[in-house]
This record gives C-alpha cells, sequence and structure tokens, in this order.
C-alpha cells in the first residue's frame, strides 16, 4: 500500500502560523504516522531590527514579538540589559522588582495556561456548541458522555472570564497587558499601594480557586477518558529547562522552577551549559554559513528558495540532541512531575505548574512592600554583552545582547517554540514535536484528529518561533518551497 500524505495547513488553534505534514502508512497492521515536517511558513522577526537602536528598547520591542508571552520576552530583555550594565546588589529596590516583575510574569502564565487548555486543546476532544469555536472541526475520535460534555462547555466559558480576570490581575502592576510597560532595565515601574495588594489578591484567590477545583482535575478527567494519550506523542524524552522566578537578589540559582536537564537514558537531573546550546539551519531559510554557532554568536541571514529548507524557524540543539522544553520539562527537572512524557502528561503537568506559581504568587504578594520604589538607576554601557536567560510559558528563553557604541551591535532570541517545533538539524535529527508524531496511529488520513491532539499538547507559538526582517532592505516576498523528496 502507498504512503499517505496529510497535510494540516494552517494548524488552527495555535499562535502563530504552522504547516505539518505527516506521511501515514500501516505498520504490523496499524496504521501510523512513519514521517513527519514541521513548517514555519512566516517569515519576520525582531532580531535584526533591534540593532543600532538604544539598548533599553529592547524590552518594549521584544515584548511585542507575542501577545501571549509578552511579559517573558520583556523580562529576558531587562535580565539581559541587567547583565550587560551590572545591575546587582541586595536592595529594597531589586527586592520590589524582582517581586513585581514575578507577580505580572505569574498572570501570563495563567493565563497562557487557561487559554491554552481551554480555547486552544479542547476542541480537539470534545463536541462543544453547533458554533465557533468548536464549528467548523472534525468530529471524529469523541468519548465524551453528554454530562461530559456540559461540564467541559461550561468550563470553557468560565474560562474566558478567569483569563481575563489574569490579564487584569496582571496590569496591576504591569500598567497594560499583554505589552506592559512595567519591566526596564534596573527594575520595575510601579510602586505598590497597599489597595494594589488587596486588588491583586482577589483575582490571585480566585484563580487558584478555579485552577485547583476546575482545571488541574479537568486534566485528570481527560486523562481518565483518554488513557492511550498517556503514550502517546512522547519523542525523544530529552527535557531542558532553563529556570525561573527568582527568589533571591543575589542567589540566581534560587529559583521555584529549577534549571536542569534530563535525557531519555536517565532520570538524573544534569547541570545546563549555556555554551552547549547552537542553532542549526541545514534544514531552515537562513544561509548555511550562519548555522551552528552559539546564540551568543548566532546571525540571521534568510535564504529562500534553499534546497532542502523547508522551514522559517532554526534547529536549536544541545550538545547536538533535541531538547523538548515547556512546562512538563520544568516540572520533571524540579521533581514535582514524574508520571511519563506524553500528550496528557503535557496537560497535567502544565495544569499542576500553573496551581505551583499561582500559589507562590500569593507569597510573593505577601512580601511585597507598600510603597517601595522599584528601579536602580545604571548608565547604559558603552561595550558590554549579556544574556538573560528564563522561562517562557512554553519552555526555555534566552536574550543574548552585545552592546556597542551603546547602541544594540547584536541581538539573539531563542524561544520555546523554537526548541519544540524545530526541523531537522544538520544531522537531520528531527525536532522534538517531529519526533514525538512518529508511530502515532492515525485512523482517518482525511481527518487526522490525532495528530492536531499532539501538535496541541505543545502549545506552539510561531509568532515567537519565526526570525527576523531587515529594516533597511524594505519588503522581501517569498514562495515557499516544497518538502524535501518534492511532496
Ligand atoms: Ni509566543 Fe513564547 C512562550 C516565547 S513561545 S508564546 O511561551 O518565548 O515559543
Ligand atoms: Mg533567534
Amino acid at each position: 500500500m502507498p504512503v499517505l500524505t496529510a497535510s494540516i495547513d494552517p494548524v488552527t488553534r495555535i499562535e502563530g502560523h504552522l504547516k505539518v505534514d505527516v506521511k501515514v502508512d500501516t505498520v504490523n497492521g496499524v496504521q501510523q504516522v512513519v514521517d513527519a515536517f514541521a513548517i514555519g511558513t512566516l517569515f519576520r522577526g525582531f532580531e535584526r531590527l533591534l540593532e543600532g537602536r538604544d539598548p533599553r528598547d529592547a524590552t518594549i520591542i521584544t515584548s511585542r514579538i507575542c501577545g501571549v508571552c509578552p511579559t517573558s520576552h520583556a523580562l529576558s530583555a531587562a535580565l539581559a540589559l541587567e547583565a550587560a550594565a551590572g545591575v546587582a546588589g541586595d536592595t529594597p529596590e531589586r527586592t520590589a522588582a524582582r517581586l513585581m516583575r514575578n507577580l505580572v510574569h505569574g498572570a501570563c502564565y495563567i493565563e497562557s495556561a487557561l487559554l491554552h487548555f481551554y480555547l486552544l486543546s479542547l476542541p480537539d476532544f470534545i463536541q462543544g456548541l453547533p458554533m465557533a469555536p468548536w464549528l467548523p472541526g472534525w468530529d471524529v475520535g469523541r468519548r465524551f458522555d453528554k454530562d461530559t460534555i456540559n461540564r467541559f462547555t461550561g468550563h470553557f466559558l468560565q474560562a474566558l472570564t478567569m483569563r481575563r480576570n489574569a490579564h487584569e490581575m496582571g496590569a496591576v502592576y504591569g500598567g497594560k497587558l499583554p505589552h506592559t510597560p512595567g519591566y526596564i532595565m534596573g527594575g520595575f515601574t510601579a510602586i505598590s499601594s497597599a489597595n494594589d495588594k488587596s486588588l491583586f489578591s482577589g483575582y490571585l484567590e480566585d484563580l487558584i480557586t478555579f485552577m485547583r477545583d476546575v482545571y488541574v482535575p479537568d486534566t485528570d478527567l481527560m486523562a481518565s477518558l483518554y488513557p492511550d494519550y498517556l503514550s502517546h506523542g512522547r519523542g525523544y524524552g530529552n527535557l531542558l529547562a532553563f529556570g525561573v522566578f527568582e527568589q533571591s537578589n543575589s542567589n540566581a540559582a534560587d529559583l521555584l522552577l529549577q534549571r536542569g536537564r534530563v535525557t531519555a537514558s536517565g532520570s538524573a537531573v544534569q547541570t545546563v551549559d549555556l555554551n552547549a546550546i547552537t542553532e542549526q539551519v541545514r534544514y531552515s531559510w537562513y544561509a548555511d554559513g550562519d548555522g551552528n554557532l552559539p546564540p551568543s554568536q548566532a546571525v540571521t541571514n534568510p535564504v529562500n528558495p534553499k534546497a532542502g529548507a523547508y522551514s522559517w524557524l532554526k534547529a536549536p540543539r544541545y550538545n547536538g540532541l533535541a531538547y523538548e522544553v515547556g512546562p512538563l520539562a520544568r516540572m520533571t527537572v524540579n521533581g514535582d512531575y514524574r508520571n511519563g512524557i506524553s500528550v496528557l502528561d503535557r496537560h497535567m503537568a502544565r495544569a499542576r505548574e500553573t496551581l505551583k506559581i499561582a500559589l507562590a504568587m500569593r507569597e510573593w504578594l505577601a512580601a511585597l512592600p507598600v510603597g517601595q520604589g522599584a528601579y536602580t538607576h545604571r548608565a547604559v554601557p558603552v561595550s558590554a554583552s549579556g544574556a538573560g536567560i528564563t522561562e517562557a510559558p512554553r519552555g526555555a528563553l534566552g536574550h543574548w545582547l552585545q552592546v556597542a557604541d551603546s547602541k544594540i551591535g547584536r541581538y539573539q532570541v531563542v524561544t520555546p517554540t523554537c526548541w519544540n517545533i524545530s526541523p531537522r538539524d544538520d544531522a537531520g535529527l528531527r525536532g522534538p514535536l517531529e519526533q514525538s508524531l512518529i508511530g502515532l496511529p492515525v485512523a482517518n488520513v482525511d481527518k487526522p484528529i490525532e495528530v492536531l491532539r499532539v501538535i496541541h499538547s505543545y502549545d506552539p507559538c510561531l509568532d515567537c518561533a519565526t526570525h527576523v526582517t531587515r529594516a533597511d532592505a524594505g519588503a522581501q516576498v517569498f514562495a515557499l518551497g516544497g518538502l524535501p523528496g518534492g511532496q
């Protein structure tokens, strides 16, 4: 029987623009995915347009990379700038800045997780109301009875309000969301009043109740009805976390969620050496000479068409290996979740992590001093470099900055979705999502709902993952090429 090809283009209910092509064949009597290609179809970006600008603009500009993880980019940029400018020390200003950064960043995690589970992923599993966003859709592979559908549909509607509340909570200190001006080089732009604290607390307690009583149990219910998805979508089994939520002004390793790595060959947590990271471009629409450089030296030169290339995403690798990043990686590295690696483990770990963060936010809020300024002034350095290493909701995030003549000389962003949804690397090794699809049973090649469930478990954001345009080069138009092998 010939190999069948299914193409999901565009993948809906994600952020940004993604196409996934799979080849399906029958192996040992089971129709399943035998090959997969994840294709970032949009070319755009920020790194090159930052060049030549005032370094302090990086927090405001990089926040606009994405509307669903803007605080993560603003924080990464602020950390990179502070590393370059030498903002350090155990001061009341830095304590207030750290706590408000954590609180607004935490609000962003909650908003992102509720969006992902209820709005973006749930429609793969339930038949909801006969209206958008449930229609149009593939009405296949449903397993819920009427009561369960009603329960989930009700929670979907509640989640709309909870999401809005999470954004309003973040705006108490962030001023506005998604693109808060709160994160700046040297600190944070708010000073908390007692009223701010009680306003924030009101939102937070409601969200904790919703996550504890609704969101976490809903992921468990889904796992009980779809137990096969506790083994589907594993991938390589390599997990990487940079760590996030600083708990100390002076000890960078004191994080709510720790930095570390777990590999397929063992459960012991290993250290992370940022110098072991390279971005590879053999299958990406970038000049071949740009590949295999560490992010601090990386460049971004688009080339399209390019023989063999099929994505605008680069392929980040750690010591040449593809790693999954995100809530499951963080919770596994942190020792909070050790149930496995699969579609439903990603959902269950994400829900539990979000509740853990919300409970920590309660303590950060209690510790936030009223009336305390949160800014430490430093001059922009003439020449310096720095890295801002943290985590966005979807996983490990790094900004690498070089300042020359008091301007941004080089800027490089490596996002979580670049790790998870990367194409093949120089050695031909598939990216984590691509590998997670191999062996996945597909009942109906015309409606490959199983593939969609695996894709959504990673919560891809292609806005974050694609790269850059040159402000001085004018508009450039590219025709997308075919896949390797001419599919
Ligand atoms: Ni656009 Fe982002 C997150 C970052 S994704 S959502 O989370 O950085 O890859
Ligand atoms: Mg980049």
